[in-house]
């Protein structure tokens, strides 16, 4: 991916006159560097931040050097049904056919909670039907899957970067081997401006306490896709949030199977069904100004 863009790259790619991205750069509205010859230049990440802030629609999108959105673009204009989309790349193995469907929808203007709850949920449900049809279904499982999690990652690289804002981290609990939804969180909470140490799948609540302590966390999430044994897990989890209360972290809890812990308004857990909820609560916590930046280096 092609870090900077000229001016010219910029305007090709909105489809404006050069001395429109010029006067928006001197204006304040895009933040840009110069080079040792006075030329300004725009990163990538600013780039999408100002088409979404500013609603602009691409014209030439392989202007902006993102290769997955080139590729995506040569190959369909719009998509009516964009999950069906999304399972058609996933089940081919179409990395960059599924970033670059992620990653167009994002610069229209989708969060990537949207996009989390919407697209990439329905297509990974029916991806795990495929079992039931047909003897390959495992094999195309497999393969969908880290393919979904290749999508998702590429789209985390056009989240602006944070260097010194609030932190969370998350991952899923020991047995768990689910990648794929502790991964989305983590791109969820960026999208909201925090820095995501995100510590994947078979993380031990004391190894997510002690993250959230040596990172200065002020939001932890913890993803259920694999519950075996509810009632030790409900305990942990209560234990957990109790902890990290003390430290002033709010602990969001949620997955496919966060219902088989029969959390309900316990103290210090938040329980969302969906990733708008961990955006919310995120959004809430910098609005209320109780997201501390974290300490040290948290990552990114
Ligand atoms: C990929 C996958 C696997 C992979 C995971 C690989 C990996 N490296 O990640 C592997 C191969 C390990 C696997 C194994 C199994 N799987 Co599986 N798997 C799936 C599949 C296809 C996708 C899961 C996924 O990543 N989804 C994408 C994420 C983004 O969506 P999500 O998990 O639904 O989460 C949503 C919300 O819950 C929420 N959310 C998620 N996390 C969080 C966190 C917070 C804080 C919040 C607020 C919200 C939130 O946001 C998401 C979007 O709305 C699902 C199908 C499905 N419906 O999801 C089956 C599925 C979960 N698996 C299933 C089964 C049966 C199994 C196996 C038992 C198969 C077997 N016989 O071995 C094993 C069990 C493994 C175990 N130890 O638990 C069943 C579960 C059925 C049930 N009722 O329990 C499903 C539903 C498939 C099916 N239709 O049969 N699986």
């Amino acid at each position: 991916m092609q870090s900077v863009l000229t001016t010219a790259q910029l305007a090709d790619a909105v489809g404006v006159s050069e001395s429109s991205v010029k006067r928006w750069i001197d204006d304040g509205r895009i933040a840009a560097s110069r080079t040792a010859g006075g030329h300004r230049r725009v990163s990538v990440e600013e780039a999408a931040r100002y088409i979404r802030a500013a609603g602009l629609a691409l014209d030439r999108p392989e202007r902006l050097g993102l290769p997955d959105l080139s590729a995506y673009a040569r190959a369909r204009s719009a998509d009516a049904d964009l999950g069906e989309a999304l399972f058609d790349s996933l089940t081919r193995g179409r990395t960059a056919g599924a970033a670059g469907l992620l990653q167009a929808r994002f610069l229209a203007g989708a969060s990537v909670a949207q996009l989390v709850d919407g697209p990439l949920a329905y297509a990974m449900t029916r991806v795990g039907a495929l079992w039931r049809s047909s003897p390959e279904g495992v094999l195309t499982e497999h393969r969908a899957t880290e393919t979904a999690i290749q999508a998702v990652i590429r789209l985390r690289a056009l989240l602006p970067p944070v260097f010194d804002g609030p932190v969370a981290v998350g991952g899923a609990p020991s047995g768990d081997p689910y990648v794929l939804p502790s991964l989305a969180a983590a791109a969820v909470v960026e999208d909201e401006g925090f820095r995501a140490v995100n510590l994947g799948p078979q993380t031990p609540f004391d190894t997510l306490a002690a993250g959230v302590t040596a990172f200065g966390a002020c939001l932890a999430w913890v993803s259920f896709s694999s519950v075996e044994d509810p009632g030790g897990l409900r305990r942990d989890v209560l234990k957990l949030a109790k902890r990290l209360g003390s430290s002033g972290a709010v602990l969001v809890a949620g997955g496919a199977r966060v219902d088989r812990l029969a959390l309900g308004r316990e103290k210090g857990v938040v329980v969302g069904d969906a990733m708008a909820e961990l955006q919310a609560v995120a959004r809430g916590l910098v609005l209320s100004g109780r997201a501390a930046r974290g300490a040290g280096e948290a990552g990114r």
